[in-house]
């Protein structure tokens, strides 16, 4: 039986193609730089948003139907698992992502969700026998039900901290039971509506000591692979304490979380952070803590999460240049941590957004490459520090200059000479590369 009908295995077939199920860009084993492209962008499923949202908002009911032809919860669940590998399959995706909840319903006490993850747990495993798709992440679902509304590990209630605590551990236990290499913490109400009836300094101290218990839980299992926090500033709290990249490396350096946490960046949340998307993969990047992408866009007239499939070409070149900048991916990767707009409710549409925002990153690849070939934006870059290679930039990058020894040069060479930015200059280098 099959969950998707229309399709079969999606070929490339180059930019000339008309057929809307064909990748235009995304040529999985066509080598760049020594690397088959699918290695370089490592595409993952998000479980949540391919196979579980019915596209319910405030306004109105869900569009899509999420039963797979079931009634029984975990029959549904099982049906999720078999379109979930069907899908893989057919778009030549390698990896998934999930939350505890995403992949087993809740049950009536936490023993009984246990029991349903576990079960869910087992038949992916026996799915993934014989198939190349692995884990990219798993994470615990701490937002959904109404228990965290005060937030999870942030909880002014130890029970609720409690409860989140348990909930992690069998999500890090799945996670290693599928093989998965990475562990996210999304800070889903994480954050606080108003001081008055807030003592930030526990909710932080907490959440700190949470991730803490889960590195050690997690090492204790032989788990090897990164912890990621994905930064966002807002929504669903009106502040999110993992606001963006440099606000959650202060806090992962300041409890001694850095040596096992990374960021996993998302694109949309960059936007709500009122940064570029590529700006927070550069400051993960020269700090040391780049992991892993949610690749998503914003709408430029919106101001919350919406989650759309990537098409921006652009961005996607700018963002796979730090990508490539920082050696690439070892345990992250490339998880579509978007979804179809409420209209667009057939499967269908679904493996037609996937193909977009697959083509889209390939061509962002290719591109980011020829960015780094081409070689004039990265050496107008490194002349336009080149005074601090001798002379007195020297002695201010060794750390021998002082502010007497810089006064002292100062009152010999008067005014500085400054040179041009050329930011138009790059940015035409830039669109001529894009669009050659
Ligand atoms: C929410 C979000 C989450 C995380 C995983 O904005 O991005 O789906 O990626 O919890
Ligand atoms: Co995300």
């Amino acid at each position: 039986m099959s969950y998707f009908p229309n399709f079969g295995k999606i070929q490339y077939e180059g930019q000339g193609s008309k057929n809307p199920f064909a990748f235009k860009f995304y040529d999985a084993e066509r080598i760049i730089n020594g690397k088959p492209m699918k290695d370089h962008l490592k595409f993952a499923m998000s479980w949540w948003h391919t196979l579980c949202a019915n596209m319910t908002d405030p306004f109105g009911q869900g569009t899509i139907d999420r039963t797979y032809g079931k009634t029984d919860p975990m029959d549904i669940a099982k049906a999720k698992v078999d379109a979930g590998f069907e899908f893989m399959e057919k778009l030549g995706i390698e990896y998934f992502c999930f939350h505890d909840v995403d992949i087993a319903p809740e049950g009536k006490t936490f023993a009984e969700s246990k029991k349903n993850l576990w079960e869910i747990v087992d038949y992916i495993k026996s799915k993934m026998e014989g198939t190349n798709i692995e884990l990219l992440w798993g994470t615990a679902n701490l937002f959904g039900n109404p228990r965290y509304m005060h937030g999870a590990g942030t909880s002014c209630e130890a029970d609720v901290f409690a409860y989140a605590a348990s909930q992690i551990k069998n999500a890090i236990d799945a996670t290693i039971a599928l093989g998965g290499k990475g562990y996210v913490f999304w800070g889903g109400r994480e954050g606080y509506e108003t001081l008055l009836n807030t003592n930030m300094a526990i909710e932080l101290d907490n959440y700190a000591r949470l991730m803490k218990m889960a590195v050690n839980y997690a090492r204790s299992k032989g788990y090897d692979g990164d912890f990621y926090v994905e930064p966002k500033p807002k929504e669903p709290t009106k502040h999110q304490y993992d606001f963006d990249s440099a606000t959650v490396i202060g806090f992962l350096r300041k409890y001694g979380l850095d040596g096992d946490f990374k960021l996993n960046i998302e694109a949309n949340h960059a936007t709500l952070a009122g940064h570029t998307f590529e700006h927070e993969l550069r400051v993960a990047r020269i700090n040391g803590f780049f992991g892993s992408i949610d690749a998503n866009q914003g709408d430029e007239h919106l101001g919350w999460d919406t989650d759309q499939f990537p098409c921006d070409v652009k961005t996607a070149t700018c963002a796979m240049y730090e990508v490539i900048k920082s050696g690439g991916f070892t345990n992250g990767g490339i998880n579509f941590d978007a979804k179809v707009r409420r209209p667009s409710f057939t499967f269908d549409d679904i493996a037609l957004a996937y193909i977009s925002g697959m083509d889209t990153f390939a061509l962002g690849l290719i591109k980011a490459f020829e960015v780094i070939d081409d070689d004039r934006i990265d050496s107008f870059v490194r002349d336009r520090y080149k005074s601090y290679k001798s002379g007195i930039g020297a002695d201010i990058m060794n750390g021998t200059a002082t502010l007497e020894s810089l006064e002292e040069y100062t009152l010999k060479t008067g005014e500085p000479k400054v040179s041009s930015g050329k930011q138009e200059y790059l940015e035409s280098i830039l669109t001529q590369i894009l669009y050659r």
